[in-house]
């Protein structure tokens, strides 16, 4: 092997430990939901109820609802998630901070369902407020992590980064789970808030979320476009040594 050749393989093989250190990197420091299944109830999660709500988010195993009764489906995964339920109007958040690290590709997962049991479709007043005109929906939405403007009388869309679902209202009686996924490699590098927002005055509603996950990968990760721009680089610097007289060849 000549020393060109020695060099060739050394960096070939400098870049590979460069792939799969950035790798290694990205697993330790990929972005987590805390207890995003909801098999340890709410932990990890903050809960926010508008002033003189009734209900809020609780934690269950399916079957009836927490506070009214109503059915509502089996777990999408193990053997809880969160929902909400109520005896009266109330507005109820359910939100986690989750950090996206920088140069990686992040792809959010949850379940859903939207239990309306007016039958009446989505009510959308503009606001999430259960005080200030018909309102009757579920959505999600990402926001700054500073954001706590949740029931503000000017819009549901202040401050929101990216609505991830739409208001929406199922009918009565659901069976089980919608799944929604959503790209949130656009926010890598920062803090976000995910929110799961329900609104209700016209009736019993019952929102589901379980299966809450972020999926990351590398993004930054030398692909093998660039080994050969690598190699031919430790060639010329080679070429250079020699020319000076600083090294000369091991093998004739
Ligand atoms: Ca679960």
């Amino acid at each position: 092997m000549t020393s060109v050749q020695k060099l060739s393989a050394k960096v070939a093989t400098f870049a590979a430990v460069l792939a799969v250190s950035a790798l290694s990197s990205n697993v330790a420091h990929a972005a987590s939901v805390a207890n995003g299944g909801f098999e340890a109830g709410l932990t990890g999660w903050a809960v926010v109820d508008q002033p003189s709500s009734s209900g809020s988010w609780f934690s269950t195993g399916g079957g009836g609802s927490p506070q009214s009764g109503f059915s509502i489906p089996a777990p999408s995964e193990g053997s809880s998630y969160a929902v909400t339920d109520q005896f009266g109007p109330g507005s109820h958040v359910l939100f986690q901070d989750v950090l996206l690290e920088a140069g990686s590709k992040h792809t959010l997962k949850f379940n859903w369902f939207a239990q309306d049991t007016t039958n009446s479709g989505p009510i959308d007043a503009g606001t999430m407020t259960a005080f200030g005109g018909a309102n009757q929906h579920f959505r999600v939405d990402l926001v700054a992590a500073t954001f706590t403007d949740w029931f503000g009388a000017s819009s549901s869309n202040a401050g929101v980064l990216a609505n991830l679902l739409a208001p929406t209202a199922q009918g009565s009686t659901v069976s089980g789970f919608n799944t929604t996924t959503f790209d949130l490699t656009p926010w890598a590098g920062s803090t976000v808030r995910l929110a799961f927002r329900e609104v209700d005055n016209q009736g019993f509603f019952q929102a589901g979320v379980d299966g809450v996950a972020v999926n990351s990968s590398a993004t930054a990760v030398p692909t093998p476009a660039l080994l050969p721009g690598l190699i031919g680089m430790g060639i010329a610097a080679l070429r250079k040594r020699k020319n000076e007289g600083v090294e000369q060849p091991s093998e004739a």
